[in-house]
């Protein structure tokens, strides 16, 4: 994962180059409003690209599943943008739900992994995620890939209109250029993952809370654990705990919180303190070097200290193993789970 981060990072040294997104970075940036189409793994992607071209670029963004839009008869025309996010690019959901908008009039941009792939080819423009083929069906690198891209295409409009200073311009490109060194680090605490795993091996559920970017974060967790190990998990803003979910916590109940330190870092100690009030078995992942949480939890995993936007791209990794381990010690196969297809093309 690292690696081909890196390599994307180096191709856009000191300057955003997003390939056929240059000539249309206009429309972007003059659009009322980007719709996003996408299914599963990718609609998380598209999910923390609404919270950054919102705080970025101050432009309404919806996200929507394909699978739905496709069917509906949405409000969509010649001023909207969307961007179809794709791995495999094969997806027929979102192939769809991009032939329906462009049948409106809408500018069409692809975020897709295969170079050549039918919805590549459907988008007026977009940019390649280059992350290399995904050996496994269910999507890992791939969402950090199009996370990578997705800012980087924030950062890059919020520029194109003004809405970034240079200084803050220049300090997300450090801070990015930083971030396959940090997931790096993530996997020097995989002995302590695969214990954790150990652990929770034969749980029945499992619940994921985060607020802000680490909302679509805990949806990605939940979904990985559903698709490899087929235990049954939920991922739910934290904030909306009080609201439902609140109800299944018990002694039996593990709950995963993404709790690095950023703007709802309060909040969310909070929200560990309402789970362990019930008894509730909290695994935290936690910013390196924070003191506080580890007292309150049964389990920490520790990410390194990044900029608050770029959280998820290191976030998700721990989660990412979690799901692994625990599948492999329920001896699934995690490459081809039961009942899922790489590119879902019905
Ligand atoms: C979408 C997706 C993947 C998931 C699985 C089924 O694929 O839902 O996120 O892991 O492979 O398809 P794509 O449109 O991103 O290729």
């Amino acid at each position: 994962i690292a690696d081909s981060m890196r390599g994307r990072l180096i191709a856009s040294e000191g300057h955003l180059q997003l390939g056929g997104l240059e000539n249309y970075m206009n429309k972007l940036a003059q659009a009322d409003r980007i719709v996003i189409v996408a299914c599963g793994t990718s609609w998380h992607a598209g999910l923390v690209a609404e919270y950054l071209f919102e705080e970025l670029a101050r432009i309404n963004v919806e996200v929507e599943y394909a699978s739905e839009f496709r069917y509906r008869n949405p409000v969509i025309g010649e001023n909207d943008v969307v961007i179809a996010i794709s791995q495999s690019g094969e997806t027929a959901d979102t192939l769809a739900a991009i032939e329906l908008a462009k049948s409106k009039g809408a500018t069409i941009f692809g975020v897709c992994n295969v170079v050549g792939s039918s919805i590549a080819r459907a988008t007026h423009a977009g940019a390649y995620t280059h992350a290399g083929p995904e050996i496994g069906v269910a999507s890992t690198k791939a969402f950090t890939a199009q996370v990578t891209v997705l800012t980087q295409m924030a950062i890059a409009v919020a520029r194109r209109k003004g809405a970034l200073t240079e200084d803050t311009y220049r300090q997300l490109l450090i801070e990015l250029e930083t971030i396959p060194t940090k997931v790096q680090q993530v996997f020097e605490y995989a002995d302590k993952i695969k214990e954790i795993a150990f652990i929770f091996t034969y749980a029945r559920n499992f619940i994921y809370l985060g607020r802000g970017l680490n909302f679509p974060v805990a949806l990605e967790g939940a979904l990985k654990l559903k698709e490899i190990s087929y235990i049954h998990a939920e991922g739910y803003p934290a904030a909306e705990m009080k609201h439902g979910p609140i109800a299944l916590i018990d002694e039996d109940m593990p709950v995963v919180f993404l709790a690095t330190k950023d703007g709802s870092y309060d909040k969310i100690v909070s929200n560990i303190q309402e789970v362990k009030a019930r008894k509730g078995r909290v695994i935290a992942i936690i910013t390196q070097g924070d003191t506080r949480i580890p007292g309150m939890v049964d389990f920490v995993i520790e990410v390194p200290q990044v900029h608050e936007l770029l959280t998820p791209l290191v976030s998700v990794i721990p989660l990412q193993l979690l799901s692994y381990y625990i599948a492999v010690m329920r001896g699934r196969n995690v490459d081809q789970p039961r009942n899922l297809a790489k590119s879902v093309t019905v």
